[in-house]
Order: structure tokens, then C-alpha cells, then sequence
């Protein structure tokens, strides 16, 4: 058998077994449809999936690629389209094919490094553009090409922080070239590497060198991969702890990988990992990234129906590594993966979020960002694994622009044909970028928000596939699609993206708790009986009964895993609430509310609560609400912000409905206590310094950070004195230990973050 009829065989038999895994039902595959996407690279970052991708042009006949693109989800179907934060205009050098790249973060900047041709050597170059967040906006870092010299073979590069923190850029067709990158990602050290391309490191040597009539196992060609098994997780050889995966094998293209001690070799041939397969696209190219205990691995193919060789499109599988951290072996289908969250509704979500979509497109500009066009009769949009959460959805509302007649948007379950449960009118507005907020009745079928539990009661907890199915005039555009949102009889709003943490949070009512805002993880599918989420009891600044004042700095807490439960009603807008001041007796409820949730198994918080670590905690009034509690014997720690009670030098200054407990209250408290205040200028400085000057029974600190009575609350996430609550109830709650080191000892961090100051009472070393 020559090596003709070889590959024939394999092609033969890999469409076969391919053909066999396709399946139309619930196909996910390709992931975005409303462009031709290729090279994708994957990048986990707080808690979301990035993928920087290449953009194929409509119907090209060459990689003819004039941008860079990125996509990001929290549930692995449904994907937001952030756009092109980043286009050959954006490097001065470059003027043809935006080809393969990989972003990676260091040090809070996200360093982007691509390929593309260049004016100046009129060869391929590799550059690197910088941005502070991972969507942009990018811009080249140096403005030159981070390395050239003439010659075609710099494309797709792929970049490894090391473990010692030595930073390794590799790339390169035919020949795999890499780099020393310097800590500031944007300049390196160092000679240009090589690797040895020999048929022990590759399974074949490159094309140019091959013996002629020679069978050989594989081949490097393009498109590397590099990255590092985790030896904590995987019975690992250090030989083999560095993994290079590469499209190889020629045109066309399957993937395989080869293993190495070093990055710089010796590397050596591990086999396939996705077999050739058709796919409609001679190239592949793929990327890896491990996300919520999930493996996955992203590759292309030119499967859209318009796609091809030129057209191709993203697409993605979850799979095992073997225990010694080696691949499987990978096929790609249709169905690609399935949901590893449920998507919530209550929230305003961009259009340009989907799981599937027919027809579509989506743009951008500088107002209001991606929005969906070219929305046609018959076009539609998915979205996967919707949770109703039992809260019963009253309203649709959406915005949208029609320059023409306009159309509507049908909300429909589980189908496209599925049960009709909203239908917006979209009137021309005047204009495709003149846009409108527009609302419709939503209900869904009896008992559609709520789902029959397995244990007998209501879980409340439904899903559904939701589709968005434009009608209108046969023919012509009908109009722009920005957002859309449903809101319920509860109350629901995702703050600041869900905060920072590694548990994205969500802002809501609890039909169960009322006059009470909670803030917790919204996928609670992290937390069991085993991983519960402690908890903070919280009052508000003058006693207001809404967290309006501090709602960011308790989503942000939320997001490192806990439950937030603060007196008030819910702040859906960053305005003052003008209602009655709340009560002392809330935050006791709050402390009661979450004991019985944890222990009834219809809640949705079931065995899920910590109810022996709660911290009670208030800014100001709040605080004083927190020290009337502060006897319960439930609390295990407390937190008194821009607070202290007054002296009776000084009462006259209170105002009227403040809770007012003499000093003596002090003697009440059991459990450590932080007083976070604002510096000098902080007008309860003297009352919160002059109750930790009184408490020497339990260990007590004071922590100043001088900007005064309003703290750092409403800065993005809460300010500084978000990561200090944080620092504080992560030690006293969840026993970290590195948390402690904040507070703990002479040389305590607190005492060296910048501005702040530190004051301990002997109890506390
Ligand atoms: O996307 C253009 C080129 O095709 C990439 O740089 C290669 O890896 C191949 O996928």
C-alpha cells in the first residue's frame, strides 16, 4: 500500500466513523454561526470561557482574514459575541491575514499575540496587542512586530506561562520557532529557538525533508498548542509533562500532539488526538482549556452550510484526559457539549448571546457595542438551558431599531414550532440605529417555571430551550435586535457581570424572606453539603431598608462564595430609597431565613448553607443594628463598617431611630470583631476607635483606610473595602489561612496594602 492509498483507507475509515456520530437532534456544532470563525483559543478567566478566534470572510477563496474576534460563556452553549476589539488596522506593520492567535493573561493585562503579513518585511510577522480587559479594547503593545525577519513561516503563535513564571512563545509552518518572553510579555531574552523537527519529535520530519517513497508515522505542519500537564492532578512522567499539539499530516489536516521535559525539547511523537475526519475543511487548528471541572477541546471545521475550506467555524468537545495527563482520542460531532449551568432570563442579556441561530449577523459600534442584525423573516435564536427558577415571568421586554417596517420577535419553548409564550411587535423606529425598549406579556403554560421535584414538593427550578423567532415581511431586513430581558413577579438583576469571584452572583429576591435582598452564587451547582457557602447577615447606612448604598460591595462578596442576605428591598437602580428606615429584628431573620432554607429539603438551598459560620455585618446605622444583635449566639463573627456605638458625650449627634446601646452592650459580643472604618475623616472614627479601644475580651481589630464616612461601597465592586471583607470573612469563616495572613502578625498585609492602617487589641496577634 503506498502512502496514496494509505491515507485513502484512513480517510475512508475516519468518514465512516465520523458520519456514524452525527446526529441533527440538538446539534451545537459549529458554536457560533452568524460568522465563519477559525483558529480558536480558549482562555479562562474569572470564571467565564474566552475564545479569541480568526474571522473567515463570507464566501472567500483564501484565508483572506481582515480581523480577530472574541466570544466568552458561563455555560459552554451559551455564547456572547464581543466582537473585533482587534483588526489588522490595529497594528500599524500589518496589511493582509489576520491569521491564528492565543491570548493570555499576566499580571491583570491580557497580552494577545498574533500573526499577520507585514508591510515592512513582507513576510508573516508575530505581534502582540495588550488590553486591561480580556475583550478589549486591544491595541498593539509596541507598535512593531515582536519578531520578524522576511520570512513566511511566523504564523500561530501559542504562548505558556511556566510554573517559575518564565513566559514561552512558540509558533511557526513548517519549522516550530520559539522564544524566551521577558516578564513584560512584550519583549523576550534570547536567541530564536528551534525545535529539532525530526521524525522521533513529530512522527515524520517536515515536507522538504522527507526521504522519498519513506512511510512515515505523522508530521508537524502548523497551528501549535503548547501547554503543561498539572502533576498534583496526573500520574505524569516528568519527561513528558510538556505537551506540544499541532495540526499535522499535510493538507488535509488532523491533529495530533508530541511530549516533552522542556519546552525546548527534546520532543517526542504521542500519537493522534483528532483523527482526519470530514469535515469540510482541509485545515484544523486547535486549543484546550480546562473550566469548571471540565475538559475541553476547541478545533475548526467548515461546517456552517455556506462554510468550507476558506469558510470555517469553531467548534468544541469535552473530554478526559487519561490518568497520566495523555489525550484521548477526540472524534468531532455535531452535538458538541452539553450545558454545565443553566442560563437565567432575569437579567438583560445582549442579543448577540445565543446557543444556535439561523439567518443572523451580528455588528458593532461605538454606542452600544455587538448588537444582532440582518434579521429576516423565518431567522431565529436559541438559547440553551433557560431557568425559570420559580420565579413566574410576567414580561418581555427587548430593544430594538427598525430603519424599515419593522417585525416581530415570538418567544417560543423548547422549538421553533414550540409553545408561543410572548410576542413582541417591532414598529419601524425611524432609523436601524434609532433603537426603542419595547415590552410584550410573557406567560408561560401552567407550571412551565416550575418543574415536579423528585423529592414530592415544588422545586420551581424548570428549564427550557428559548427561541427567538423573527416574522415579518417576506423578503427585506425588518430590524436591529440590542437586548432583551424578562422580568418576573420576583425581582432579579445581575450586578457588574456577577462580580469578580469565581461564583458569578445574582441580586434577588426571595419570595420566602421578605423586605430582604439576597446575593449568592447564581450557579449553586458548586455548593453541597460538603462546599457550603457561609454567610453575612448585613445592615444598611441610616438603617435604610434597601442595600441601594453597598449592593456592588455585596455581589462582589457573593462572588467568592457566600450568601449575602442584607436588610432592604432590593435596589434595582443605584438610586436613594425613600421608604421607612428598617429594623433591627431583619437582620435576626435573615440568621433564621437561612437556618430553615438549609434545613428544608424543598429549598433550593438545601444543605447547602453554612449556618455555623454567619457573619453580621452593617455599614454605619447598620453597624449599630449588627451590635444591638450582637449577643445571638448563632454569629460567628462580625464586621462593623464606618461604625461604632455612640458615647454619651456624643449621642445628641445620633439621629432619631438609630438603634442606641450604651457601650456596656460590648461586654455582648463572642466572637471576633474588624472595624473597617475611614480614616480620621470618617465621622464615627472616634466612636468605632473608642469601641475597639473598649474590647479586650475577644480579639479585635481596627482597620482605617482614609476616604472617609461614604467608604469605598460604590467604587466598581466595592473598593478596597470589598477585598478587606473578603480577607476577613474568608479567614473567620472558611479558616483560609493565607486570608489571615492579612490580619495576623506584626508585619500583617493589611498593614502594607497601600493607605490602610492596622490596629489589633491583644487577643489578636
Ligand atoms: O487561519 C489561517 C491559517 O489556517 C492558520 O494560521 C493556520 O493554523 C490554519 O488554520
Amino acid at each position: 500500500m503506498n502512502i496514496f492509498q494509505y491515507k485513502a483507507k484512513v480517510l475512508t475509515l475516519s468518514f465512516i466513523i465520523c458520519h456514524l456520530s452525527f446526529s441533527p437532534i440538538g446539534a451545537q456544532n459549529p458554536f457560533v454561526q452568524t460568522w465563519c470563525t477559525s483558529d480558536p483559543a480558549p482562555m479562562v478567566h474569572d470564571g467565564r470561557m474566552y475564545v479569541y478566534t480568526g474571522h473567515d470572510e463570507d464566501n472567500a477563496d483564501f484565508f483572506w482574514m481582515q480581523e480577530w474576534r472574541v466570544y466568552s460563556t458561563t455555560d459552554m452553549v451559551n455564547w456572547t459575541d464581543h466582537g473585533s476589539p482587534l483588526a489588522l488596522e490595529s497594528f500599524s506593520w500589518a496589511d493582509d491575514r489576520a491569521w491564528a492567535s492565543q491570548t493570555i493573561e499576566r499580571d491583570g493585562k491580557f497580552y494577545w499575540y498574533i500573526c499577520a503579513h507585514s508591510k515592512i518585511s513582507n513576510g508573516m510577522a508575530i505581534g502582540v496587542a495588550v488590553s486591561d480587559s480580556p475583550t478589549g479594547p486591544f491595541k498593539d503593545a509596541i507598535g512593531k512586530p515582536l519578531f520578524e525577519n522576511g520570512s513566511w513561516d511566523h504564523i500561530d503563535p501559542t504562548v505558556l506561562i511556566d510554573d517559575d513564571g518564565q513566559a514561552w512563545l512558540m509558533w511557526g509552518n513548517p519549522q516550530c520557532y520559539y522564544l524566551k518572553l521577558n516578564r513584560d510579555m512584550i519583549s523576550y531574552s534570547g536567541e530564536l529557538g528551534r525545535l529539532d523537527m525530526t521524525e522521533e519529535a513529530f512522527g515524520g520530519p517536515m515536507m522538504s525533508k522527507r526521504e522519498k517513497g519513506k512511510k512515515y508515522k505523522d508530521s508537524y505542519v502548523e497551528g501549535p498548542w503548547l501547554r503543561k500537564v498539572d502533576s498534583s492532578k496526573f500520574k505524569v512522567e516528568s519527561s513528558k509533562v510538556y505537551q506540544l499539539l499541532y495540526a499535522a499530516g499535510g493538507v488535509p489536516e488532523h491533529i495530533s500532539y508530541s511530549t516533552a521535559p522542556h519546552p525546548t525539547g527534546p520532543w517526542t511523537y504521542a500519537g493522534e488526538i483528532m483523527p482526519l475526519c470530514d469535515t469540510k475543511s482541509f485545515t484544523n487548528h486547535c486549543g484546550v482549556a480546562d473550566y469548571k471541572g471540565h475538559s475541553y477541546f476547541f478545533y475548526h471545521t467548515g461546517k456552517l452550510p455556506k462554510g468550507g475550506g476558506f469558510g470555517r467555524s469553531i467548534a468544541v468537545e469535552e473530554f478526559k484526559y487519561n490518568a497520566d495527563g495523555s489525550f484521548p482520542t477526540i472524534m468531532p460531532t455535531d452535538e458538541g457539549v452539553k450545558p454545565i449551568a443553566t442560563f437565567n432570563p432575569y437579567q438583560k442579556v445582549q442579543a448577540e448571546t445565543m446557543a444556535f441561530s439561523r439567518g443572523v449577523k451580528t455588528e458593532q459600534n461605538d454606542e452600544i457595542g455587538v448588537y444582532v442584525t440582518e434579521i429576516h423573516n423565518g431567522d431565529y435564536i436559541k438559547l440553551q438551558n433557560v431557568k425559570f427558577d420559580g420565579n413566574t415571568p410576567k414580561q418581555f421586554t427587548a430593544r430594538a431599531a427598525s430603519g424599515l417596517r419593522g417585525g416581530q420577535i415570538e418567544v417560543r419553548l423548547d422549538s421553533l414550532g414550540g409553545q408561543l409564550v410572548a410576542r413582541l411587535e417591532v414598529p419601524g423606529t425611524g432609523g436601524w440605529e434609532k433603537w426603542q425598549t419595547l415590552s410584550a406579556p410573557l406567560q408561560l403554560p401552567r407550571g412551565g417555571e416550575k418543574e415536579a421535584s423528585p423529592r414530592g414538593g415544588m422545586e420551581g427550578a424548570a428549564t427550557h430551550d428559548l427561541y427567538f423567532a423573527f416574522t415579518g415581511r417576506k423578503g427585506p431586513k425588518l430590524f436591529n435586535f440590542d437586548w432583551w430581558q424578562i422580568e418576573g413577579e420576583q425581582k432579579s438583576l445581575v450586578v457588574e457581570d456577577g462580580g469578580t469571584g469565581p461564583y458569578p452572583a445574582i441580586m434577588k429576591e426571595e419570595p420566602t424572606l421578605e423586605a430582604h435582598t439576597v446575593f449568592v452564587p447564581e450557579d449553586l451547582s458548586a455548593f453541597s453539603e460538603k462546599n457550603r457557602l457561609p454567610v453575612l447577615v448585613w445592615g444598611n447606612g441610616a438603617c435604610t431598608n434597601s442595600p441601594w448604598e453597598h449592593f456592588k460591595f455585596l455581589n462582589e462578596i457573593a462572588s467568592h462564595g457566600y450568601i449575602v442576605l442584607a436588610t432592604g428591598y432590593i435596589p434595582m437602580e443605584e438610586k436613594p430609597y425613600q421608604g421607612p428606615m428598617s429594623t433591627t429584628e431583619q437582620q435576626i431573620q435573615s440568621i433564621d431565613w437561612a437556618i430553615a432554607q438549609n434545613a428544608d429539603p424543598n429549598s433550593p438551598y438545601y444543605n447547602n448553607i453554612d449556618v455555623k459560620n454567619i457573619c453580621v455585618a452593617g455599614m454605619s446605622c447598620g453597624g449599630l443594628q449588627s451590635l444591638y444583635n450582637c449577643a445571638d449566639p448563632r454569629i460567628k463573627t462580625m464586621m462593623i463598617c464606618n461604625s461604632g456605638l455612640f458615647k454619651n458625650s456624643n449621642r445628641a449627634q445620633a439621629v432619631g431611630g438609630m438603634p442606641m446601646p450604651d457601650k456596656s452592650k460590648l461586654k455582648d459580643i463572642h466572637t471576633p470583631i474588624i472595624y473597617i472604618l475611614g480614616g480620621k475623616e470618617d465621622i464615627a472614627y472616634e466612636n468605632g476607635m473608642d469601641d475597639f479601644q473598649l474590647i479586650n475580651h475577644v480579639p479585635a481589630c481596627a482597620a482605617n483606610y482614609p476616604v472617609g464616612h461614604g467608604g469605598t461601597y460604590r467604587q466598581p465592586h466595592g473598593g478596597e473595602f470589598t477585598v478587606v471583607a473578603i480577607g476577613w470573612l474568608d479567614w473567620q469563616l472558611k479558616g483560609d489561612k493565607q486570608a489571615a495572613k492579612m490580619f495576623q502578625g506584626k508585619d500583617c498585609l493589611l498593614s502594607k496594602r497601600e493607605g490602610w492602617t492596622i490596629e489589633k487589641n491583644k487577643k489578636m496577634k
